[in-house]
C-alpha cells in the first residue's frame, strides 16, 4: 500500500483508521474521505481531504487519478437499523457505492477493502460457531447488501483479477467517533451512559449475545488482512473475525467492576432485537487465524477497563 484512499472516513471506523494507515504509510500517503466533514474534521483535515460522495463516479475517479491511488478502504454504508428506516438508501448507498468503487479499482488497478458483517448471516443459519462458509440468508436490507456486496467482490477478483478482502466484522466498541445507527451501538452508548449518569436503559434484551471487537483490534485486522500474502489467501470476501462474545447483562457486570453502583434496566426495541435474534451467537474465525494470521488483543475485561479509562479521561 503507497498511496491509499479512505472512503467513509469520517465514521466510527474511518475516523480511527486514518489515523493509524497516516501513521504507518506517511501523512501524504493516505487521502481521507466523506460526504460530510461535520464528524471528525480536525483528525481528518490534519492530512488531505477530499469531499466525495461514493454515488459521484466522475469525482472518484479524478481522485483517484489525481492522488494515484493503489488502495482504496470502502467504509460507506448505511448500518442495520438505519438501513430499516431507509432500505432504498441503503440499497442505493452501499451497493450502488460499492459497484462504482469495483469500477474504479479495475480501471486504477487499485486493491479494495470493503467490510462485510455479522449482519450477513440471518436466521437459517447456525448461530453458535457460526462457520465461514455457511448459510447467508439475512433479512435484513443491511444483510442483503452485505451479502451482495462480498459476491460482487469475490466476482471482481474472479473476473478481473481486482485485489479485494474483506472482514465480517462484529459489533464495534470506540470511543472516539459514536457509532452510526446500527443494532450493536449499546455496547457503546453503556459506556458513556455509565460515567454520566451511571444507569443505562437498553434496547436489546439481557441476554442478547453478539461477537464484539474493541476497534484497535478492528483498525489491525483491516491493515494486517490488506498486507497479508495474497498467495495463502482461500477466502477473501469476507473473513469471519471475531474477539469477544456477551450480552449486556454480562457487560454490565464487567463494568460493575469498575464503577459499583452502574445499573441497568431494559426497554426493547422491537426492531433491533429482531434483527440481533436473527445473526449469530458466536463467530468461528479460524480461517482468518489459519490464512493471514489473526489474533485479537483485548477481551472483554481488558476492552472495558481501556475504554472506561480513554472516556474519562476525554471529559
Ligand atoms: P459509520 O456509519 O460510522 O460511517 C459511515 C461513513 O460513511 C460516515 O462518515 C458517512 O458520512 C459516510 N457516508 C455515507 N454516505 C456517503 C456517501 N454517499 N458518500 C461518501 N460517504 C458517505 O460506519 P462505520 O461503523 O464506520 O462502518 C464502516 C463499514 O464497516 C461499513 O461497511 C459497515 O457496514 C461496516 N461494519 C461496521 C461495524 C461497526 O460496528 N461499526 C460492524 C460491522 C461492519
Ligand atoms: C450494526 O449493528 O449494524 C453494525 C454491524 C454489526 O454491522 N454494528
Amino acid at each position: 500500500m503507497k498511496n491509499i484512499l479512505v472512503i467513509g472516513a469520517a465514521g466510527q471506523i474511518g475516523s480511527e483508521l486514518v489515523t493509524e494507515l497516516r501513521k504507518q504509510y506517511g501523512i501524504n500517503n493516505v487521502v481521507a474521505a466523506d460526504i460530510n466533514l461535520s464528524a471528525n474534521a480536525e483528525v481528518l483535515k490534519a492530512g488531505i481531504f477530499e469531499e466525495i460522495d461514493i454515488l459521484d463516479m466522475v469525482k472518484l475517479y479524478e481522485v483517484m487519478k489525481k492522488y494515484q491511488i493503489d488502495t482504496v478502504f470502502n467504509l460507506v454504508a448505511l448500518l442495520s437499523a438505519k438501513g430499516e428506516d431507509e432500505p432504498f438508501l441503503s440499497w442505493k448507498v452501499n451497493v450502488g457505492g460499492l459497484v462504482n468503487l469495483l469500477y474504479v479499482c479495475v480501471e486504477f488497478k487499485a486493491a479494495l477493502f470493503t467490510p462485510s458483517s455479522i449482519g450477513a448471516f440471518g436466521p437459517g443459519t447456525p448461530r453458535d460457531n457460526t462457520p465461514q462458509d455457511t448459510i447467508q440468508r439475512p433479512n435484513t436490507i443491511y444483510g442483503v447488501t452485505k451479502v451482495s456486496g462480498e459476491l460482487l467482490c469475490d466476482y471482481y477478483h474472479k473476473k478481473f483479477g481486482l485485489d479485494t478482502r474483506g472482514l465480517r466484522y462484529p459489533g464495534l466498541i470506540s470511543s472516539l467517533t459514536p457509532p452510526g445507527g446500527g443494532t450493536t451501538d449499546y455496547a457503546v452508548h453503556i459506556f458513556y451512559e455509565a460515567i454520566e449518569k451511571g444507569h443505562y436503559t437498553c434496547f436489546l434484551k439481557s441476554d442478547t449475545q453478539m461477537d464484539m471487537m474493541y476497534m484497535p483490534d478492528a483498525i489491525d485486522a483491516a491493515i494486517q488482512l490488506m498486507e497479508a500474502d495474497p498467495a495463502k489467501l482461500k477466502h477473501r470476501n469476507a473473513f469471519n473475525v471475531t474477539s469477544m462474545q456477551f450480552d449486556p447483562e454480562k457487560l454490565c457486570l464487567e463494568i460493575k467492576k469498575h464503577i459499583p453502583n452502574f445499573t441497568i434496566d431494559y426497554n426493547i426495541d422491537p426492531v433491533r432485537q429482531a434483527i440481533a435474534d436473527s445473526w449469530p451467537r458466536s463467530l468461528d474465525d479460524s480461517c482468518a487465524r489459519e490464512e493471514w494470521g489473526w489474533n485479537p488483543k483485548y477481551n472483554i475485561s481488558s476492552m472495558t477497563e481501556d475504554m472506561l479509562k480513554v472516556l474519562r479521561k476525554s471529559k
